[in-house]
């Protein structure tokens, strides 16, 4: 149990009405690292009785506790405080996150660097309401349309950035004045219960933020199927975000969904060779595969195709697979057995339909990594358009291989996805990349580069990948409601019946 000691996850792990608390119905669940299957904590099990006491202190604080109406100074202040404080913080919870996600250190440490930009960008944005007067034509009226918080947010993230997609909810929410019950994954809920204890140290007031970790269909069911949650906020998978958008249908409760994506990167013949190598690389295998905007989708022009992917086979085989606490590892473990044996399934689906395959699609042989859930970056050649392993979601360090001839084929390709979070172009010819960038039906287009985002630009997809955006302005109007409130400063007798 090597997070036993840590004081940032000391029980109980409920946050209800500002009080830490345990489930009503008792209840823990062991979290376990993946690099090894050991148990390293257990956290409180929040039930569906719990999931409504979170709701119901958040609808007080929202309706009498005064969190709507506090001046926006006031808001932006708390987040500065957390921002601070996980600055403060950075080298636990990085811990924390490696040893609950299974990814390398490294990439932890961005992680909460990212979450810091993300929470003092929206205590930046926080004051920019974005309020407007209306010319109506009338000099006595003063017309103005003004941003108020939407309400009870449930904020149910997923496992494979759990600080920071939690972040990317709970920073804009805190912002625009809603008061929020975050729901994290099952398997990793301890990140967002470090984040809750420093909510609360930098005084967050009772019943704004509350935390019940708990199962998806329990916990989660619970969140989205009640009128007095106002907006569902909610990352994961495609089946889970329609599951859930139907129930918060019965109520017409507002949702926000990111779903993950079928990401293509394509690669011209006219690309530098060796730097379009290495996105392709990152774009697939960081994470090992498991986020939502991997490029595990290689579009190669036909000319350069055998050597470029030869080359990549090359690269893959020398990854290095390892714990993601161990600084000499460069990807780690996938996030349990459960996801790898859905992964390896999905690769010999691939194999089946009629894939080639030229790196990995095997756990790695190294007996120390026998315990832990990994999987090798694994590259599939002579993919088709229509084949399942192209077209779903693997989530998984597997890239998929499938050539082009022209451009056009290239664009009727990279659009030939029913998501659209993310693509890559890399091309040297810069007419050619702006065509590809408008041509492509993404919601975030990378010409020359893979990966990268930044707190002042949206993030959302078209297609399946979800409706609405975080992060950037809209990421803030996802928890706002518009009013138009229309002041007559010379009322005087009449209307329609006088
Ligand atoms: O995610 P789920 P899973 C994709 C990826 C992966 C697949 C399934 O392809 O293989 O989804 O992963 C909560 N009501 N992504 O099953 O179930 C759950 O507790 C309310 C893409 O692990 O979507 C967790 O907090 N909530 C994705 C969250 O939903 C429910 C990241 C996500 O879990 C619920 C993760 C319910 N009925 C997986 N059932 C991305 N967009 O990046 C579950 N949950």
């Amino acid at each position: 149990m090597i997070l036993a000691e840590e004081p940032l996850l000391r029980g109980p792990h409920l946050y209800i009405d500002g009080k830490w608390v345990e489930p009503v119905a008792g209840g823990t669940r062991e979290v376990r690292d993946p690099a090894d299957d050991a148990v390293i904590a257990l956290v409180g099990e929040a039930g569906a009785a719990d999931a409504g006491r979170a709701v119901g202190a958040a609808r007080a604080a929202f309706a009498t506790g005064g969190w709507p109406g506090t001046p926006v100074a006031e808001r932006a202040a708390l987040l500065l405080r957390t921002a601070e404080l996980l600055a403060e913080h950075r080298d636990p919870i990085a811990r924390i996150e490696t040893l609950d996600t299974g990814k390398t250190l490294r990439e932890s440490r961005i992680d909460i660097d990212d979450v810091i930009a993300v929470f003092r960008y929206y205590a930046r944005l926080a004051g920019t309401a974005g309020d407007r007067l209306v010319d109506t034509g009338d000099p006595a009226v003063i017309s103005r349309i003004v941003r108020e918080p939407v309400g009870v947010c449930a904020l149910i993230a997923p496992w494979n950035y759990p600080l920071l997609q939690m972040s990317w909810k709970i920073a804009p929410a805190l912002a625009a004045g809603c008061t929020v019950v975050a729901k994290p994954s099952e398997v990793t809920p301890l990140s967002t219960v470090a984040l809750v204890r420093l909510l609360e140290q930098a005084g967050v007031p009772p019943g704004v933020v509350n935390l019940v970790p708990g199962d998806g269909p329990v916990v989660g069911s619970a969140l989205t199927g009640t009128p007095e949650v106002d907006l569902i906020s909610f990352t994961g998978g495609a089946a889970t975000g329609a599951a859930i958008a139907a129930r918060a249908a019965a109520h017409i409760t507002r949702v926000a969904l990111e779903l993950g994506g079928k990401n293509p990167h394509i690669v011209f013949a006219d690309a530098d060779h060796a730097g379009a190598v290495d996105a392709v690389l990152t774009g697939a295998f960081l994470h090992s595969g498991q986020v939502c905007s991997a490029g595990t989708r290689l579009l190669v022009e036909e000319s350069i195709a055998d050597d470029f992917v030869a080359e990549l086979a090359r690269r893959a085989a020398g990854i290095r697979v390892g714990p993601g606490i161990d600084p000499a590892s460069q990807t780690g473990p996938l996030v349990s057995p459960e996801h790898r044996a859905a992964v390896e399934a999905r690769v010999a689906g691939g194999l089946a339909e009629g894939a080639v395959l030229v790196a990995g699609g095997k756990r790695p042989d190294d007996p120390r990594l026998a315990a832990g859930s990994y999987y090798l970056p694994t590259v599939l050649d002579r993919c088709r358009r229509d084949m399942r392993i192209v077209q779903e979601e693997t989530f998984g360090p597997v890239l998929t291989v499938e050539r082009f001839a022209t451009e056009a084929e290239a664009v009727e390709l990279g659009n030939d996805t029913s998501y659209g979070l993310a693509a890559g172009v890399r091309t040297g010819d810069a007419a050619r990349g702006e065509r590809m960038v408008r041509a492509l039906r993404h919601g975030t287009v990378w010409l020359n580069d893979f990966g990268p985002y930044t707190p002042g630009a949206e993030w959302g997809g078209f297609g399946r990948s979800g409706i609405g955006r975080e992060l950037g302005p809209s990421g803030l109007a996802e928890y706002q409601e518009i009013k138009h409130i229309w002041h007559n400063t010379a009322p005087a007798v009449g209307g329609w019946f006088a």
